[in-house]
């Protein structure tokens, strides 16, 4: 049942999710992102299973529509045209038959199918076996796909070529493999994104030459992923990205046993396994957080950023690991109107207002207080979810908040962070 508290903001973030619905898939907002992202959708799925398990359904089976043969989900499905966005179908020239971008997004898609399999289950739907078992099928496929895409060597480590893999496209922890980047692109950029929200919240022209000229380097691949990697000039192995892809593994583990055969669930336990080892060998007890790896330079990327909290999705910390853990997240909140801080504000780097590399996002508290609760650090869990859904009963269902002022930033009527209200604010 909705909080007596507040009432009308559950029904406007389900008005959100209503006025972003294009037809069994939801926009991340209008305009400024006209299509279907790929871990967009699978937040605003665990939102809609609060209340509306088929429209849960939809979304995912949707986001489906656009998988490739060898069983990537792409991070955009473009299933209408649209004038609003920069880079287009026409720049990423896939040949899937519902246009796609070439690249993907991080795989939330296995926590949310088993999120809105139980809330089925609880419905008493008759349905529930026969739509997840379908979903289930195509999370197996992509999971297939990025051990041997994505971790050809076995390291145990999911890698990303582009930075708008990640999610956080412009993070500081991306500042010194992108200056390895060339800035010459031959596709023209015409950025789209800077005439819907202030240029001051968004990536710099530079980042989205770079940005594109990697698009234009794997167009060139003809976006087969052996060539991807070997003409990669940006390749990092992300925490953030192996900790979502191994607590997706997890639950689709546990869909399996249910839903899968013997084999899948050895094949699973295989991969999780795999994913933890590789995780647990990135943790660094002096910055009490994990780090990615800079594949082609070898090197740790130390930046601060909430990257190197997600491990704690999959992991079971001990507890002097969990002891740092809280003890780094509270120096990176001290004096914050809202966390977490996207990038420590004691770095240099740390920008309040631009994106990903300072504001808060309520997707990302809502998958490190997971991981949080998971490693019982409850309390730590309960005030960020906490501090989330007052940021957004402040301010409103903003793409993104200034930890420093709790300003709402970005994109407005936002669907992820309508979805988070609707989760964390049960
Ligand atoms: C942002 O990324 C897109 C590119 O994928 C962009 O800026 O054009 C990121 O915040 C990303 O994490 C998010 O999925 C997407 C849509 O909300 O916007």
């Amino acid at each position: 049942m909705d909080d007596p508290r507040t009432p009308d903001l559950h029904e406007a973030a389900r008005a959100i999710l209503a006025r972003n619905d294009r037809g069994g898939y939801t926009v991340p907002t209008d305009r400024l992102y006209p299509f279907q992202w790929n871990w967009d959708s699978a937040f605003v799925a665990m939102g809609f299973a609060t209340f509306d398990v088929d429209r849960a359904y939809r979304e995912l089976e949707r986001l489906v529509e656009g998988q490739w043969d060898d069983g990537m989900i792409p991070h955009i499905v473009f299933h209408a045209p649209s004038d609003t966005y920069f880079p287009g179908p026409e720049v990423w020239g896939t040949s899937h038959g519902v246009p796609t971008s070439g690249i993907t997004q991080p795989p939330v898609f296995g926590m949310a199918l088993k999120q809105i399999h139980e809330a089925a289950r609880v419905a008493g739907r008759p349905d529930a076996n026969d739509r997840t078992r379908v979903l289930y099928r195509a999370a197996l496929r992509s999971h297939r796909w990025w051990l041997t895409a994505r971790d050809p060597e076995g390291l145990g480590l999911a890698a990303i070529l582009h930075p708008w893999e990640s999610g956080s496209d412009n993070s500081p922890a991306w500042d010194e493999a992108m200056a390895r980047v060339p800035t010459t692109t031959t596709t023209v950029i015409r950025r789209k994104d800077t005439g819907h929200v202030d240029a001051a919240m968004r990536p710099r022209d530079v980042d989205y030459q770079r940005f594109i000229h990697l698009v234009d380097t794997y167009r060139g691949c003809g976006w087969a992923p052996a060539r991807q990697w070997q003409s990669a000039p940006f390749k990092i192995a992300d925490v953030q990205m192996t900790g979502i892809l191994a607590r997706a593994t997890a639950d689709l583990a546990d869909l399996a046993e249910e839903l899968g055969t013997e084999e899948e669930q050895t094949e699973l336990a295989a991969l999780l396994q795999r994913l933890r080892d590789g995780l647990a060998r990135r943790w660094r007890p002096d910055l009490g957080r994990f780090v990615s790896l800079d594949l082609i330079s070898g090197q740790d990327i130390t930046a601060p950023t909430q990257a190197g909290f997600m491990p704690l999705l999959a992991l079971n910390l001990d507890a002097g690991q969990r002891q740092a853990v809280a003890a780094e997240i509270g120096r990176w909140c001290a004096g914050m109107v809202v966390g977490l801080p996207s990038t420590a504000p004691s770095s240099p780097a740390f920008e309040p207002k631009r994106y990903w590399r300072g504001p808060v996002w309520a997707v990302v508290n809502w998958l490190i207080a997971k991981g949080l609760r998971a490693n019982g650090l409850d309390d730590l869990a309960r005030g960020l979810e906490r501090g989330t859904v007052a940021a957004i009963e402040r301010v409103g269902f903003c793409e993104y908040f200034d930890p420093t002022t709790g300003e709402g930033l970005g994109g407005d009527a936002f669907s992820w962070t309508a979805a988070s209200y609707l989760v964390l604010g049960r």
